[in-house]
């Protein structure tokens, strides 16, 4: 049985997350997708609710399970015996932004970081740029799975459109 460990602050999931969660899934028998509870950005959505959408999203996603992950990844990593990390890449930045980690945990776990390259088509949709749109007033529903929308808006203290 082969496990893998897609981590991110998922704030808020976003459909390119579904996309690289999908692509780990078919590499590896089991997917946990590792919601950061304290990642070194400032969230909007409180760690709970990151998890409830993420796992609304994947509810019908056969070998995926969601948990929120407290402390170092690579202590997380080596507690669910998992065999890699899988980041996703957009393009160049998130390749120089995600190489130290990918060593770091390396260092720390021994665990290899498999890197996926997500669907072109979904290489703008950031959930920094989401909640931008979002408190600007745009439309971010097809950026984002079925009631995640909702959920931004009203952590931002918006009307519904
Ligand atoms: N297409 C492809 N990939 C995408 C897309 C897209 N449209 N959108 C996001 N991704 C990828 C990102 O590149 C990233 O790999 C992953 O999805 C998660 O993205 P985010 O933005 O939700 O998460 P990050 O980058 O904020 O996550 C950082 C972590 C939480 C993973 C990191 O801070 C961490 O591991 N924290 C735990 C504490 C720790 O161990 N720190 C030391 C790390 S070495």
């Amino acid at each position: 049985m082969t496990l893998a460990v897609c981590p991110g602050s998922f704030d808020p999931i976003t459909r390119g997350h579904l996309d690289v969660v999908l692509r780990a899934r078919s590499m590896f028998d089991e997917v946990v997708v590792a919601v950061a509870r304290n990642s070194s950005k400032s969230a909007l959505l409180p760690a709970e609710r990151r998890v409830e959408l993420a796992r609304a999203a994947l509810a019908d996603v056969d070998g995926v399970r969601v948990e929120a992950v407290d402390g170092l990844l690579a202590d997380f990593v080596r507690t669910v015996g998992a065999q890699a990390v899988v980041k996703g890449l957009r393009g160049g930045a998130d390749f120089d932004a995600e190489v130290p980690m990918a060593l770091m945990n390396r260092h720390l776990s021994g665990v290899e970081t498999v890197f996926v390259v997500g669907d072109p088509a979904l290489a703008h949709v950031a959930s920094s740029l989401v909640k931008d749109v979002a408190r600007f007033g745009g439309p971010i529903e097809d950026l984002v799975p079925p009631g995640v929308a909702a959920a931004v808006r009203e952590a931002l203290g918006l009307p519904a459109p």
